[in-house]
């Protein structure tokens, strides 16, 4: 059975030393995200489960997605084949199946009893909004037209006791919401809070509007997603072992200033005027755990990046035939390593890649001896091999993210490509350094150490 807590247990039982529970005191105020801090100041990302938040009744539980070795867990599969799992299984989508009630309806909060001040009052770091967050928000919606349903991640800025802004950068949630403008009514959503990694991997699948997040979340299980009505949108679905819900609407009209906010890229979003989320009813389960994500480390680039770089991959086998690999190893940089077969594939290939939406910045095209998500290989390939005259291409005036601090307040941006690959014809032969196989082969280190 897939849910948050299951997950936790078997990382309980089969990886311990990724589970630190914390039963003593800690602020929701910076606290927490000071502590993960320090972990990953030691090159660890555990699951931190918060026992006892300062004013709140709820546990709350952070970084569950915090490495890939925990996703390939939740998978099923070894590390090194998790990309390619998650196309595969992506690739078998699996409709959801639908119960009258479940396990998420066990509390009923509705109306005047909502109370979002209930919720651990989360707040990351010292430049942000002084109203909590709730950043592990997956938001379901319909579209009023297809009458396909989307899933995406976006973060809530509790305002009062019923009502948050929502931040919509972009995706589908956006244009479904940009339909509901132009209809003039307001549009339904339910939030899940608590998720098993996959639902979470799903949510974040990248593709086409068309595609159902629960239907991938059913492939990458392997089995469909059980789901109960919402109680006060019956038409949205919730999954029977979600944590949370929250269900209401958000407002065509009343706005409300939110942020600053530290987000994905480590740095200040700034303000800005998101509508408001007005929340009419509050389910949860019996000893219901709060899921949270600390915005901006480890965990936050992590999960989107699979559904990202599956979609991105897809697109560069339509330009070229043999790719190795793909990576976003920072925020907006996109490496690919290819076997390139002419000089002109590469500008090819960033040319399509820029194109693949705002949270495609820079393009870094590489060899395939080097790995895209090792930064030194990267960087050394770009050193050695570009002259920028010939292998840097600039395009001004595109759309990027408005996240980035260097794209004007509405996300305007100039994109670059870079061609890291050998030339085939300007540069002067070069060999590796490199000694004699066998030599190295023969080296016995452990021999040598013992003296
Ligand atoms: C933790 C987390 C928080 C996110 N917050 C936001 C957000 O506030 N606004 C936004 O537009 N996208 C946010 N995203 C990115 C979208 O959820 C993501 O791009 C999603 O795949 C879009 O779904 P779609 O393809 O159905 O539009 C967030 C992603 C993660 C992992
Ligand atoms: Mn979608």
């Amino acid at each position: 059975m897939h849910d948050l807590r299951s997950f936790l247990d078997r990382v309980r039982s089969e990886r311990a030393p990724e589970m630190v529970e914390v039963h003593r005191e800690v602020q929701p105020r910076y606290e927490t995200t000071a502590i993960l801090t320090q972990f990953e100041r030691r090159m660890r990302s555990p699951v931190l489960l918060f026992r006892n938040i300062a004013g709140a009744t709820f546990p709350v539980v952070t970084n569950v997605c915090g490495s890939r070795g925990r996703l390939a867990l939740a998978m099923g599969c070894p590390l090194g084949d998790l990309g390619r799992t998650f196309r595969e299984r992506c690739a078998r989508p699996m409709p959801p199946e639908v119960a009258s009630t479940g396990p998420v309806h066990e509390n009923v909060r509705l109306g005047t009893d909502v109370d979002l001040r209930a919720l651990p009052q989360m707040v990351y770091h010292q430049d942000d909004s002084p109203h909590p967050y709730i950043t592990a928000a997956m938001v379901v919606v319909r579209d009023p037209e297809s009458r396909r349903a989307n899933l995406s991640y976006h973060r809530l800025m509790i305002v009062v006791a019923r009502k948050t802004g929502i931040f919509m950068e972009h995706g589908h949630l956006l244009e479904v919401f940009q339909k509901h403008v132009r209809a003039g009514r307001d549009m339904p959503i339910a939030v899940i809070l608590g998720a098993h990694p996959l639902w979470s991997l799903g949510a974040l699948y990248s593709g086409p509007a068309d595609v159902e997040e629960y239907d991938i979340i059913g492939g990458l299980q392997g089995r469909p997603l059980e789901t109960v009505n919402c109680l006060t949108c019956p038409d949205l679905l919730a999954p029977s072992r979600a944590e949370f819900t929250l269900e209401g609407s958000v407002s065509i009209n009343e706005r409300i200033e939110e942020g600053p906010f530290g987000e994905f890229t480590g740095v200040s979003s700034g303000k800005t005027s998101s509508p408001a989320f007005n929340v009419g009813a509050m389910t949860y389960r019996n000893d219901a755990i709060f899921q949270d994500i600390v915005s901006g480390h480890a965990e936050h680039l992590l999960l989107p990046s699979l559904g990202l770089e599956a979609r991105l991959l897809s697109v560069a086998r339509t330009v070229v035939k043999h790719v190795r690999g793909i990576g976003m190893p920072v925020p907006l940089t996109i490496v690919v390593s290819i076997e390139k077969s002419d000089n002109n594939e590469p500008r090819r290939l960033i040319e399509k890649l820029l194109d693949c939406g705002i949270h495609v910045k820079h393009v870094v095209i590489t060899d395939a001896s080097v790995d895209p998500g090792n930064l030194r290989q990267v960087l050394t390939a770009v050193s050695l091999n570009t002259q920028a005259d010939r292998d840097v291409y600039i395009y001004g005036n595109q759309q990027g993210s408005p996240c980035d601090p260097s794209a004007l307040e509405n996300g305007q941006t100039a994109k670059m490509g870079i061609d890291g690959t050998l030339s085939q014809s300007g540069n002067r032969s070069v060999a590796a350094n490199a000694v004699p196989k066998e030599i190295l082969d023969a080296v016995n280190i452990d021999a040598i150490l013992r003296g």
